[in-house]
């Protein structure tokens, strides 16, 4: 049963451009779902996918007094992360998307994914989802069309983007716009035409995440997954639009954005890349332990940064609400996040507790003595697994934070002040350091490596570089981005100055030497109290450090072994670390940047010279 353009523009909005009809119209006839709907991102939509979602299995709705308007979904234990090993960049020449991607042959990609996507939503909806990244209408906005066939990522997309008629008007009115293609690869008829009932997390085995730099285009198959099936996230956001940043001379990063205001008033905006599941979404909604600073949220995930005419970096966040992880949330640890979650949230993959509310670890000190654990199973304290996914998340709206900026909408973004890169290093990277300048900075984010967590699949604990927080999601060839962040730095008359960030580091015995979370506005208050010429510093091999007097460790009892090992260096380390640099930059080969060579250099004269 192939579907008719009739049934393709049943529906669409009058004024919309016959391309995007076309469009429609194509992966309709290649996917043949049985119905195409045009999301206008209204309540009422809203209410009759929820409904849906409910009726299916899918969403289980949450007790309505405990937590309003509120669903857990519950994916299939093979579907609860992104997909690094299926990810794809299919540019035309190999080299542009460089030795840490995985590279398709464009032409032989769209041959798989004509086979994969063809017939793949019979028997369903599939949804048109317009979508602006970025308030509607700034300038730094940009827009997207997703086509699903999942009323669980149309619901999420709601949350996650400025979604539906506002977004459709602007590329009515001929705005250029991505175009996005996402199927779970689980049609309800077969190519003989018999039936097969629903599950409640449709998926398949077969995965592929697929960019095509040069056309822009996205097309992902198989999971439903977060960053796997939310394409205007990771996809589009980072992969696409570092491309887009790339030729347009701006930046897509992997970054939280927030506004911190000292006790005398002033201002300043830091962004942070720091790699999945290592604290954004937990600094982005920091509460100082340091009495007069407040913190403002302006996004936990994603940054666009453009350079401004007074020469200084302006950042957007081109998401409207938080995917954020769920373990390790708590009244202790990010109250801000956990009172956003008191209505109207997505969660996916979290525990289910007997009065009908969610539970995750960390979430109360002692678990409640029976649960339904995120595969639908009962659970007990003595079950000896989690109860949640450890990637479990919520989806909620970014309004919902109390902390939330009244700029974080603001069309031309705000001037960023400072941008730390961090990772979760259990050894050898100090707990905060200036870099030297923008070159150091650049060799310093270039150079991060972290612990890597369960937001992707792979060995979790196992150390690995995440240069800038973007190796998952750079779509271009990393030294080249590396070359984009050199020449966008030397157009900056004004740049933030870069620090390197660890909040993981560890003893011996294994004890975090950090406590962390409010208290992480400490080391932040001296690099904002450099920036405003408040403060010194000590040279150092990493950096600048502060010097002991300097840092605010006011009413905080830390042992002084443990601030000593927070900023102890060991040069054979160091060197060692070096070394394992040297190895790593050589597989960029020509398209290193030579200042990154010369940065190596001078930080082993720094070494040398210990
Ligand atoms: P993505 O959404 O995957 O990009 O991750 P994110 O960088 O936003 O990570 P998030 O803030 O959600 O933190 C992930 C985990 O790190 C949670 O379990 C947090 O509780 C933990 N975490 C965050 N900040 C700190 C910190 O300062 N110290 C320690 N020890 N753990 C932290
Ligand atoms: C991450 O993994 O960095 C996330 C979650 O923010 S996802 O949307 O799945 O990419
Ligand atoms: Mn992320």
């Amino acid at each position: 049963m192939a579907t008719d353009s009739a049934v393709v523009i049943d529906g669409a909005p009058t004024n919309t451009p016959q391309a995007l009809v076309d469009w429609v119209a194509g992966v309709a006839a290649l996917t043949q779902p049985s119905a195409v709907h045009w999301c206008d991102g209204s309540v009422d939509e809203r209410i009759t996918l929820e409904s849906l979602l409910v009726a299916s299995g899918t969403f289980i709705r949450l007790n309505p007094v405990l937590r309003p308007d509120s669903f857990l979904a519950r994916s299939e234990p093979g579907d609860v992360a992104r997909v690094e090993a299926s990810t794809y960049i299919c540019s035309a020449d190999p080299t542009d998307a460089g030795p840490t991607n995985n590279w398709a042959d464009p032409t032989q990609m769209r041959t798989t994914l004509a086979g994969l996507f063809a017939g793949s939503m019979r028997g369903r909806t599939m949804y048109v989802v317009p979508f602006s990244m970025g308030p509607v209408g700034s300038p730094l906005a940009r827009l997207g069309v997703e086509l699903t066939d999942s009323a669980y990522v149309v619901l999420n997309m709601r949350m996650m983007t400025r979604m539906g008629a506002d977004a459709l008007a602007r590329i009515a009115e001929g705005e250029y716009w991505v175009p996005a293609v996402h199927s779970v690869g689980y049609p309800l008829i077969d190519g003989y035409g018999n039936r097969r009932p629903d599950v409640t997390w449709p998926c398949n085995d077969t995965k592929y995440i697929t960019h095509f730099p040069e056309t822009r285009e996205i097309w992902s198959f198989g999971s439903g997954y977060g960053g796997n099936a939310l394409l205007s996230k990771k996809c589009f956001a980072l992969r696409i639009a570092s491309v887009i940043g790339r030729d347009e001379g701006w930046l897509a990063e992997h970054m939280l954005v927030l506004r911190m205001t000292s006790p005398a008033g002033r201002e300043y905006h830091l962004a942070a890349a720091f790699p999945s599941a290592c604290g954004k979404t937990n600094l982005a909604m920091l509460r100082p332990t340091i009495p007069g600073w407040k913190v403002e949220t302006v996004g936990d995930d994603i940054a666009w940064m453009h350079p401004g005419p007074d020469g200084r970096l302006y950042a957007i966040n081109p998401e409207r609400g938080f995917f954020g992880v769920a373990p390790g949330t708590s009244e202790g640890t990010n109250p801000v996040a956990l009172h956003a979650l008191s209505h109207d949230v997505i969660f996916t993959n979290v525990a289910l507790t007997d009065d009908g509310d969610v539970w995750w670890e960390g979430l109360t000190k002692t678990p409640p003595a029976h649960l339904i654990d995120w595969q639908g199973h009962d659970w007990t304290p003595e079950s000896g697994r989690p109860a949640a996914h450890p990637n479990s998340r919520f989806t909620v709206t970014a309004d919902q934070a109390e902390t939330i900026s009244p700029d974080w909408e603001a069309p031309d973004g705000v001037p960023i002040d400072v941008i730390l890169f961090g990772g979760r290093r259990a050894s050898n990277v100090p707990l905060i350091s200036e870099s030297y300048g923008w070159e150091h900075g650049v060799f310093v984010g270039a150079t991060v490596s972290s612990e890597q967590t369960a937001a992707a699949e792979g060995t979790v604990g196992a150390l690995r570089r995440d240069p800038f927080a973007m190796l998952p999601f750079c779509g271009y060839n990393m030294a080249d981005y590396w070359t984009h962040w050199l020449k966008v730095g030397k157009g900056l008359a004004n740049p933030p100055r870069i620090f390197q960030v660890n909040w993981f580091r560890k003893a011996a015995d294994g004890h975090w030497l950090w406590p962390g979370f409010g208290d992480n506005s400490r080391p932040i208050e001296w690099a904002l109290r450099r920036v405003g010429g408040e403060v010194g510093a000590v040279a150092a091999i990493s950096g600048r450090l502060p010097r002991p007097e300097d840092l605010n460790l006011d009413g905080l009892r830390l042992p002084s072994a443990d601030l000593a090992e927070l900023f102890s260096l060991d040069p054979h380390a160091w060197a060692d670390e070096a070394t394992l640099t040297e190895a790593y930059f050589s597989q960029f080969g020509d398209k290193l940047p030579a200042e990154l060579t010369s940065q190596l250099a001078e930080l082993r004269d720094r070494i040398a010279r210990v």
